[in-house]
């Protein structure tokens, strides 16, 4: 009979594996192949000091990105999608829109947290987030480090018992929310972790961090927002995975319109009328066009 576990990190071809007793350990998979991402469920054995993963077991599901030469894998096996932006720096909105339609094609409850609620610039900030509102995500609206008892009360029942994948720019607070809601972060990331991304040039790596002694409740931090990739999304299935659009789609006259160019299209008649935002149909075109163009 094989250990389980945990993949809590990765680096390259050598993993971080957490046993249900909460040790962590090395381990790399058998063979060439290192198909393992961060959240999965594992088999291993010992070999050592370190462990040889025999297997992976089936995943609930898998965030990903790829843009045109490669995948690039988030976690494996997450609850929610919580998409961190602030007031400031501003945030690409078309970063946003793909995470969510991502989200949304990988079946992932998705919500945005809106930080820095105490900068002047949150009344834009605000605005520019209306239309996600408007289409029924969640938006919360809080200021980690200005209030941080106030937005550790509003995250402790979204978390609970939960994996959350933390996604968002830099410099929009998701260590400061790490650290805010798990003190020993950095000593979960660790000897080991340090000891393999010592000599690296990426320090930054995807990390599992746990929020309470009972391990029930997880982050999951991970970089890679700012080149989101869609590929994996076929062309017809992008409208329906944007509520905004779908809602509107069905009234289109013909089933498979693009919403560019056809007459009698709903998206566009509801973006006259204000009920399809403007940049949303702007992200929406120009993802669109990287998705037609052929692929080598
Ligand atoms: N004004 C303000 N600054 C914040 C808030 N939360 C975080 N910051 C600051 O924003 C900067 C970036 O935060 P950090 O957590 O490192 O962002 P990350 O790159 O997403 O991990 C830091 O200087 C934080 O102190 C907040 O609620 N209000
Ligand atoms: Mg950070
Ligand atoms: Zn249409």
């Amino acid at each position: 009979m094989l250990d389980v576990g945990l993949v809590v990190a990765g680096f390259g071809r050598h993993y971080i594996v957490e046993t249900p007793e909460g040790e962590r350990l090395i381990c790399h998979p058998r063979g060439k192949k290192s198909d393992c991402v961060v959240g999965d469920r594992v088999r291993w054995q010992p070999a050592g000091d370190e462990g040889v993963i025999e297997h992976v077991e089936p995943r609930r599901n898998l965030l990903f990105r790829q843009d045109e030469w490669r995948t690039k894998e988030f976690a494996a096996n997450i609850d929610q999608i919580l998409v961190v932006v602030a007031s400031d720096p501003v945030f690409s909105e078309s970063q946003l829109a793909r995470a969510l339609i991502a989200a949304e094609s990988a079946g992932i409850a998705a919500r945005v947290l809106l930080n820095k609620a105490d900068l002047p610039q949150i009344t834009a900030a605000r605005e520019r987030l209306k239309p996600y509102a408007a289409m029924g995500c969640s938006v919360l609206e809080l200021a980690l480090k200005a209030q941080p008892d106030e937005a550790r009360r509003a995250l402790d029942g979204l978390l609970a018992g939960k994996a959350t994948l933390v996604l968002g720019p830099s410099g929009a607070g998701k260590s400061t929310m790490i650290n805010l809601l798990a003190p020993n972060a950095r000593a979960q990331v660790g000897e080991i972790s340090q000891a393999l991304n010592s000599g690296r040039h990426t320090t930054t790596t995807t990390q599992w961090y746990w929020l309470d002694g009972e391990r029930s409740t997880a982050l999951i931090d991970s970089p890679g927002f700012q080149e989101f990739g869609l590929r994996q999304i076929d062309a017809q299935q992008l409208p329906g995975l944007m509520p905004d659009l779908r809602e509107h789609a069905g009234q289109c006259k013909f089933y498979n319109c693009s919403h560019q160019h056809e007459p009698g299209c709903g998206v566009r008649a509801a973006l006259e009328r204000g009920q399809v935002s403007e940049s949303r149909y702007r992200i929406y075109g120009e993802i669109l066009q990287e998705l037609a163009q052929t692929r080598w």
